[in-house]
């Protein structure tokens, strides 16, 4: 049997060979990856030790809390608490940044993340995922207190991004900025190992993940885009499409890194759905930054997500995402909106 290589190998040859990671880097990684497995094993018992259903609290997003979007929390929060390597945390279910506290050694990094993406699907047994972001602290923030402004960082700062999807098979996927690779959980050996290297998305794709559900709601440009792959071999683009919709991005976003495919969770005209449902700082900048070092593209509506300045910690983003073809024609038609 092929013998593979480990996370913890992969990550020391990428700071060797590559110079691509400082040690400290490389540590908190393996402190993420390590609360994941955890994350997935508590996803995977499920009714059995009692973790799935609501809590009676929202988030602030005013979304009710499942109790395994609060656990994970926590369980990234204790992991990564201790480590030395950061400076600060912050997630969808926390309300403002945690420091780390005073008694405890401080590193130069910040860790963001959506602890259960997918959340409505952990009741139905259905995908759901870890994303995660690092940056880097703004220089000036050693010996002063982290504030939510030090976050607030163009996506094509990050260093490091992934995720862990919770389906069939436990699976990391992640970038340093040289690629993306994707580790397996073996279960057995209780370690990941890499199953596939530089995953590269096609630039064309006969698939397309969207709520069409909200169509109604869209603007008229990403009507008649998605209108044209709906009409298949009878309309403009002579040829089918297929759809698919997880009701998680990650779950999708696998698909997409897997084999080719569109995903969109666009602007819509709904009050409060302006920017689409998606957050910037842990949904959309870490899958940003995962489709375009495989090779795909993903943008707002207006421009490249990896560029847009953000305001706030929480909040939205348009999201047009994977492979290049599909996600230049949509950008075509807004900006023919644009000029008209
Ligand atoms: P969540 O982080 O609260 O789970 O919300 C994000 C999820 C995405 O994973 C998914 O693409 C989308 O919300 C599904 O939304 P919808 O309810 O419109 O299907
Ligand atoms: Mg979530």
């Amino acid at each position: 049997m092929t013998k593979r290589k480990t996370l913890t190998q992969f990550l020391v040859e990428q700071q060797r060979l590559e110079k691509a990671m400082p040690a400290q880097l490389r540590l908190l990684i393996e402190v993420v990856a390590r609360a994941c497995k955890v994350i997935g094993h508590t996803v995977n018992k499920g009714a059995i030790s009692g973790v799935l259903g609501s809590l009676d609290q929202e988030n602030v997003q005013g979304e009710v809390q499942k109790k395994l979007d609060v656990i994970s929390n926590d369980i990234l929060l204790e992991a990564n608490e201790w480590g030395g390597h950061l400076a600060a945390m912050a997630s969808e279910e926390m309300d403002t940044l945690h420091p780390i506290p005073n008694r405890l050694p401080k590193g130069e990094y910040l860790l963001v993340y959506d602890p259960i993406d997918g959340s409505s699907n952990i009741d139905v047994n259905g995908i759901v995922g870890t994303i995660f972001s690092v940056l880097k602290a703004p220089p000036g923030t050693e010996g002063r207190d982290v504030t939510e402004a030090d976050f607030l960082q163009p996506g094509r700062e990050q260093v490091a991004a992934g995720y862990a999807i919770y389906g069939p098979q436990t699976v990391l996927v992640l970038t340093v900025g040289t690629g993306v690779y994707a580790f397996s959980l073996d279960r057995e050996m209780g370690s990941w190992v890499l199953t596939s290297e530089k995953l590269t998305i096609p630039a064309r794709t006969d698939e397309f993940a969207v709520n069409m559900a909200n169509e109604r709601h869209w603007n008229e440009p990403t009507r008649r885009y998605i209108g044209e792959l709906m009409a298949g071999t009878d309309g403009p683009r002579g040829r089918d499409f297929n759809m698919r919709w997880m009701g998680s991005m990650v779950g999708d976003v696998h698909r997409i890194l897997t084999k080719g495919g569109v995903f969109l969770y666009p602007a819509d005209t709904r009050p409060g759905k302006e920017n689409g449902k998606l957050r910037l700082m842990y949904e959309g900048n870490p899958i940003a930054f995962l489709i375009e070092q495989a090779g795909g593209k993903a943008f707002n509506g207006t421009c490249r997500i990896l560029d847009i300045e953000p305001q706030e910690l929480h909040q939205r983003v348009p999201i047009i995402l994977g492979s290049s073809e599909e996600v230049d024609r949509l950008d075509e038609m807004l900006k023919d909106r644009v000029a008209a």
